[in-house]
């Protein structure tokens, strides 16, 4: 076995396969992991429950060892690929890591191998993207030389390992006997579903589930700029609207971050890239959702106007940093995007984060002088707070909540000039 890249799926996958008994080889990219992989220290932030431990069980017995080298894969009957697979600023997906994992393979790949790309890649990148690169690299062809799959991931940082043993995965083969060998593979660590498709049903799957979310948050979104509105509350509002059968409307909130949902709505909107299929509801999606941390900010002016306050020179608290709450992973996270419009408003902006080096400083000290504070992240430590001594630490009592965390009618009753997220 081998894997290519050893991030955050990788390294998890690579780790429960040499685990279940195989022989495998990691690629990666960067020496400095591979150094910290081969003394069994684990090269990833966040706290992975059971992962510190099985890497070190699997490198000290040897089943795992992690290179730089290609060469070192000309023995490998099977391959994995988890490299990244971003969206540029324009939306367009950014292939070279696979570009390059593909070419570098193709030559030293073993006669019969089975190569199973896991990164979520825009429907019909097999055919289009991986097929030629690997039978021109490997001067062969598909289903005769070699075997060609493609299965993605569906892990969630902070679950890693569970994840991946306990969530159901597709299956894409590029014939349905490669599917039937690919699902015995996986067998040996998935106890889930492992369901065969073909090539274009994998991609379509990855790739829809995360745009459903993304289109199902914007719904949420869009309903809370409604309340904010005519006078409701969103948060009882979808309370009472998931009571209706086949009703499961989102959270609404500050925005969208983390590594999949900002960027697999693209990856699925680039499939019908230069065809006449004319796209409106997940582009529309994303720029509402990209649209909630801007949301935010006014919000913040209309509070802070009520104290005659411009936004230019007030002191503005950012809390939460990271995209998900109790979590150190700030990968395109909604606060970026919020500091730019404070900067721009002419506002000065203290970030605080619990989970963030950069951010950790003592909530109380960052408090200090602030005209503003706004809630970006559900993090315990603010679900927590005592908000009426929280109060008293800001220059001006102005609270705007991005989460849902507060009750309107107690923080007005502890003095608050509060806004809040779908509350009108
Ligand atoms: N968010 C909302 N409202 C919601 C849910 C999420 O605003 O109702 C925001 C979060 O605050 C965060 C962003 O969206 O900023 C993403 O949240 P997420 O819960 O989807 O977490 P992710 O990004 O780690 O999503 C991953 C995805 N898993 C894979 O791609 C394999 C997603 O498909 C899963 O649904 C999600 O984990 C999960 O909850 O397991």
């Amino acid at each position: 076995m081998a894997v290519i890249g050893l991030g955050y799926v990788g390294l998890p996958v690579a780790s429960m396969l040499a685990e279940v008994g195989f022989d495998v080889i990691g690629v990666e990219i960067k020496a400095e992991r591979v150094e910290k992989i081969n003394a069994g220290i684990l090269p990833m932030e966040g706290h992975e429950p059971g992962m510190q431990d099985l890497l070190g069980k699997v490198v000290s017995s040897g089943k795992l060892r992690a290179t730089t080298l290609y060469k070192d894969l000309t023995d490998r009957d099977v391959i994995l690929i988890d490299v990244e697979t971003p969206v540029d600023d324009r939306n367009i997906p950014q292939y070279e890591a696979l570009r390059s994992s593909l070419i570098s393979l193709g030559p030293v790949l073993k006669a019969g191998a089975l190569v199973i790309i896991e990164s979520t890649i825009a429907p019909g990148t097999m055919e289009k993207l991986a097929l030629p690169l690997l039978e021109a690299g490997a001067g062969g062809k598909v289903n005769v030389d070699f075997f060609l799959g493609n299965c993605p991931e569906r892990v969630m940082p902070g679950k890693l390992l569970a994840n991946l043993k306990n969530l159901s995965r597709v299956v894409g083969g590029g014939t349905p006997e490669t599917a039937e060998t690919m699902v015995t593979l996986y067998r040996f660590i998935v106890a889930a579903d492992l369901d065969p498709v073909d090539w274009i049903t994998a991609e379509l799957v990855k790739t829809t589930e995360n745009a459903y979310r993304d289109t199902q948050i914007a719904f949420a979104n869009e309903v809370a700029l409604i309340c904010e509105a005519v006078g409701g509350d969103v948060w009882k509002v979808r309370e009472l609207v998931n009571k209706s059968p086949y009703r499961l409307m989102h959270l609404p909130g500050a925005g969208v971050g983390g590594h999949c949902i900002p960027k697999d709505p693209w990856l699925l909107a680039y499939s019908v890239n230069g065809l006449d299929v004319p796209l409106k509801v997940i582009p529309t999606s994303r720029a509402v959702n990209d649209g909630m941390p801007l949301h935010m900010a006014e919000l913040a002016q209309q509070a802070l106007a009520e104290h005659s306050q411009e936004m230019a020179g007030s002191r503005i608290l950012v809390m939460g940093y990271g995209y998900l709450e109790d979590s150190d992973d700030a990968r395109n996270s909604p606060s970026e995007a919020l500091v730019r419009r404070l900067h721009e408003s002419g506002a000065e902006v203290v970030i605080h984060d619990p989970y963030l080096a950069e951010y950790q400083g003592d909530l109380t000290q960052c408090a200090a002088n602030c005209d503003a504070a706004i809630v970006m992240v559900r993090h315990s430590e603010y679900t927590a707070l005592d908000m009426a001594a929280f109060k008293d630490l800001l220059r001006l009592p102005v609270l705007v909540d991005g989460r849902g965390i507060y009750d309107k009618e107690q923080m007005l009753g502890h003095g608050y000039t509060f806004r809040g997220v779908g509350i009108g």
